[in-house]
């Protein structure tokens, strides 16, 4: 029986960083139900769907009230009665409503709100858990890429790259990674006490540890102290976010890292120089700024054993991405659902990705929730690696918890990426 889209109910609730975000409901004349939040970045690009915020006084400007207002006002009247399986026309009909290439006119938040909820209610519909509504097929569970360390703008400390992860290929599946993964956290929290004291254990606005460095040679030390500790120096590789717009200066067009300044040339040295030092590092994402193109090719020429990921540089917008492989630049795209804010678009984009050769590292944002919809969508697209934050808090654990529920569902017929982390289709 074919179920239609018959309401959309929306609320204003907090991230994990206490800003407020959509969670919106939507309802079929079935009486079936599905509930999305909406995730947030901190490190945002600038080729990035557009929110609608409030502005004002009320929770500093960044309220949604606005946004809420034309989900009922806008999308709910264009979607009422609509097949809700139609997932492709639902998330156009939005985007047309919208009008503009950003959604800056709606709100890419109302919008990614209603997409993902929509998802879910079609899933409940077909009584189907929504990966596999998105996808008859989908049996692969990621490698989590949990970044135990921060710097850049996700944390109060002087280290200018934002993210230092692990990823533990060599587990036999993806529980036994999160094992791994809390071993080595809790190793790592062990040395840090002892070495710098009990202010290096403090969290990161990403889960992870932000202790008082400004080294990043000096943090990998860290990690890979920690990882030898555990036990895992065999079955665990690194990946680095450098997430180089938040330290590019566009009027010199340099990079001001750790107390120097770069030309792009000078980055992709020193960038050289912390890969030989840790040759265990096999993928690193925006180590230049997003507009920086002949800097990205020369450097994805120059790096060809990592994953050179682009996630600023993408913006999960299929446009820049088939520049991209045009010109040789990157190999292997975050995904990140609210970058171009529908699902639709966003699945379009990873597909085109994974059809030309580049792997995808599905990703949350920096401001999450208790929704885990992004596990389920990244077994729907078969990605071999996960990007989750840190490990500590429940905005992180909902999708590494949704992920072994899976692989326990799935039984024999999943299977763990491990060391296929790069596979493309
Ligand atoms: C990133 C993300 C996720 P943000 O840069 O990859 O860690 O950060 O959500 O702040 O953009
Ligand atoms: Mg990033």
């Amino acid at each position: 029986m074919q179920s239609k889209l018959s309401d959309i109910h929306a609320i204003e609730i907090i991230d994990n960083r206490g800003m407020p975000t959509i969670r919106a409901t939507v309802t079929t004349d079935t009486g079936r139900k599905g509930t999305a939040d909406v995730p947030c970045g901190s490190s945002t690009g600038a080729y990035e769907a557009q929110e609608v915020r409030d502005g004002g006084s009320r929770y500093q400007g960044k309220g949604v009230r606005k946004a809420i207002q034309n989900i009922y006002e806008k999308i709910l009247p264009s979607l009422q009665g609509i097949d809700i399986t139609r997932q492709r026309e639902i998330d156009q009909i939005m985007c047309a409503i919208d009008g503009t290439p950003d959604k800056s006119a709606i709100g890419a938040n109302a919008i990614l709100g209603v997409s993902l909820a929509a998802a879910k209610t079609a899933a409940a519909c077909c009584d189907l858990p929504l990966y596999r509504y998105l996808n008859t097929g989908g049996y692969v569970l990621p490698v989590p890429q949990a970044c135990l360390l921060n710097g850049g703008l996700h944390a109060g400390n002087d280290l200018d790259i934002q993210e230092y992860c692990v990823m533990p290929v060599g587990a036999d599946s993806f529980s036994q990674g999160v094992e791994m993964l809390c071993d080595i956290f809790q190793t790592l929290r062990e040395i840090l006490l002892h070495k710098i004291g009990k202010s290096a254990v403090n969290s990161s606005e990403d889960g992870g540890f932000a202790p008082q460095l400004n080294r990043s040679a000096e943090a990998m030390e860290y990690l890979t102290r920690a990882v030898e500790k555990a036990g895992y120096v065999d079955k665990v590789l690194y990946a680095l976010d450098f997430a180089a717009g938040s330290f590019y200066d566009p009027k010199n067009k340099t990079y001001r890292f750790e107390g120097e300044i770069y030309d792009t040339e000078g980055m992709i040295e020193m960038i050289g120089r912390l890969l030989e030092e840790f040759p265990a590092i096999v993928s690193i994402e925006d180590p230049l700024f997003e507009d920086d193109w002949d800097g990205w090719r020369t450097l994805t020429d120059t790096f060809t054993a990592q994953m050179v990921v682009g996630d600023d540089l993408f913006a999960t917008n299929i446009r820049r991405l088939k520049r991209a492989f045009r010109l040789g630049v990157a190999n292997a795209t975050l995904c990140k659902v609210n970058q171009i804010g529908t699902l639709t678009e966003a699945i379009d984009a990873a597909r085109y990705a994974q059809r030309n050769g580049y792997p995808v590292v599905m990703s949350v944002r920096s401001g999450e929730t208790e929704d885990n919809v992004l596990s389920d969508i990244s077994v729907a697209l078969d990605a071999g690696v996960f990007k989750t934050g840190g490990i500590r808090g429940s905005d992180r654990g909902t999708n590494y918890n949704r992920f072994i529920e899976i692989e326990a569902e799935l039984g024999s017929l999943s299977r763990y990426a491990g060391l296929d982390y790069k596979r493309k289709i």
